[in-house]
């Protein structure tokens, strides 16, 4: 998983420049002219980005997206020498995001037949008896005290949502919703509607799919949901796009965003790239602003079966055992979003409400766990079963058509928790999100360590070990954090 996400990013890299050296081609200037290059520009924090416009404007650059509540500013240009040229006075930070656009872990779809999608009784819905992660947190139970009120919308920062998939178009915030590719909000429905991946229409079911005897529920019916485009035509989240999804949701009223997308800047040597900081450190502002402004944000923990809380010692230095220290780099490099205080981080299990096989996990970073499911439990990893994943909403990317499939995935945790919190605002409204992530975790169910190596897929193809994983804590610990969230507990 690790080099995967390495390989892929460095083919993002490649393309950009060589799209933009063919621009550069084409133009054939005499004085210096690079690839065209989107750049976040840092005023300092607090300060005006005024100054900080000009001196793009003097670099050669042009500002596409002002995010003044954070001191950013998105600025394209093809000046090959604008990072040294920006700096000075109300610019405390200047990094070209070239290259550094994260993978989105899609996952495989598998559609479910187009039969018995539609039931004959409007209340019961023809797919529900496939959604055993429904049963496991309790949506029923929940639904008969709260489905959920108009008025708390969540957030998908993902790759858009079908706004007219018979399971969703009732269910969309439109006026709230946006593309933010390239760093930069279009409104047009066609714009946050999806376009090569069905990942933001399949997380956007679990947590608001309509109770209307079509396909499945999701957790949270009675509530909303705002695509935020944030996941290029490539399958990348550009740091850009990210800043301006959570300042987008933060600036609209919405209360939850769910964010099933890993950025893990540690990863792609952040240590040794004092470039890259400033990008990180925007993407930083950008959560603790929304944070500020009365979101809680989800994030998925990631699917590389890692351990978050002893990865710098397994990864540096293995030799000589001398681990980086991570406090050196002011919190600059964190995972993202996953890792900044007051996110509330999601591992994922199955239908038997262990640990899924490729969860990462961790004490201390894992939050809460909910059902993501697990192809491999039933059979040891010998063989995949479709039935213990994640059943919801689908968009096919060739045929542009509708309908309802699994996933599994972290990806698909991260939505449970997200509309068991969106579920939990209508019941008790009010709550900032430090109490409603809190409250989360008090209301979840907590799950045991397993003793000694878990090790839940000993057949897989990749080998007798590859998925093996060992638990560290308590009643809260790293595999499930405080417990698998619970919808019922939640309204109650
Ligand atoms: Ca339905
Ligand atoms: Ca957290």
């Amino acid at each position: 998983m690790k080099n995967l996400r390495r390989k892929t990013l460095a083919a993002a890299s490649a393309a950009t420049l060589g799209a933009g050296l063919a621009l550069a081609g084409g133009l054939a200037p005499a004085a210096a002219v690079g690839p065209d290059t989107t750049f976040l520009v840092l005023a300092p924090q607090g300060g005006k980005t005024d100054k900080a416009a000009a001196r793009v404007a003097a670099a050669k650059g042009t500002v596409v997206a002002s995010y003044g509540q954070i001191g950013v500013l998105v600025a394209r240009s093809t000046n090959p020498n604008f990072a040294t040229e920006v700096a000075g006075a109300g610019v405390e930070s200047v990094a070209s995001t070239a290259g550094l656009g994260t993978a989105l872990d899609e996952g495989e779809t598998v559609e479910v037949a187009a039969a018995d999608i539609a039931a004959v009784d409007p209340t019961k819905e023809p797919l529900y008896g496939q959604q055993w992660d429904m049963d496991m947190i309790h949506v029923p139970q929940a639904h008969a005290v709260n489905a959920g009120s108009p008025d708390v919308v969540v957030g998908v920062l993902d790759s858009g949502i079908s706004s007219s998939h018979p399971d969703l178009a009732t269910q969309i915030a439109k006026d709230k919703s946006t593309s933010c590719i390239g760093g930069v909000t279009d409104t047009a429905e066609a714009a946050w509607n999806p376009t090569t991946s069905d990942h933001g229409t399949h997380v956007a079911g679990t947590i608001a799919a309509a109770v209307n005897g079509v396909g499945v529920t999701g957790i949270a019916p009675g509530a909303k949901v705002a695509a935020v485009k944030v996941v290029d035509n490539d399958g990348y989240i550009y740091p850009e796009a990210a800043v301006c999804g959570f300042l987008w949701a933060a600036d609209h009223g919405m209360q939850v965003t769910n964010n099933s997308y890993y950025i893990d800047p540690w990863e792609l040597n952040c240590r040794n790239d004092a470039r890259q900081r400033p990008v990180w450190q925007a993407v930083q502002r950008a959560i603790r602003y929304s944070q500020s402004k009365g979101v809680l944000n989800v994030a998925s923990a990631g699917n590389s079966n890692y351990d978050l809380a002893h990865k710098i010692t397994d990864t540096g230095s293995p030799n000589n055992g001398k681990p980086e220290n991570r406090e050196d780099l002011t919190n600059a490099c964190l995972d993202l979003p996953a890792e900044v205080p007051g996110v509330v981080t999601v591992g994922a299990v199955g239908p038997t409400g262990q640990k899924s096989y490729y969860s990462s996990y961790g004490q201390g970073v894992i939050d809460v766990t909910a059902p993501g499911g697990d192809s491999r439990i039933r059979t040891q990893g010998a063989t995949p079963t479709t039935t213990d994943q994640i059943l919801s909403t689908t968009w096919d990317k060739n045929t542009k058509a509708n309908g309802w499939g699994y996933k599994q995935g972290t990806s698909m945790s991260g939505p449970h928790a997200a509309g068991v919190a969106a579920l939990a605002l209508s019941a008790h409204p009010g709550m900032t999100p430090g109490q409603l992530a809190s409250f989360l975790e008090r209301t979840a169910v907590a799950g045991s360590c397993p003793q000694g190596v878990y090790n839940p897929a000993p057949l897989h193809p990749d080998g007798p070990h590859a998925w093996d994983a060992t638990c560290s804590g308590g009643a809260r610990n790293g595999f499930y954090g405080a417990g698998i969230v619970d919808a019922y507990n939640a309204v109650k």
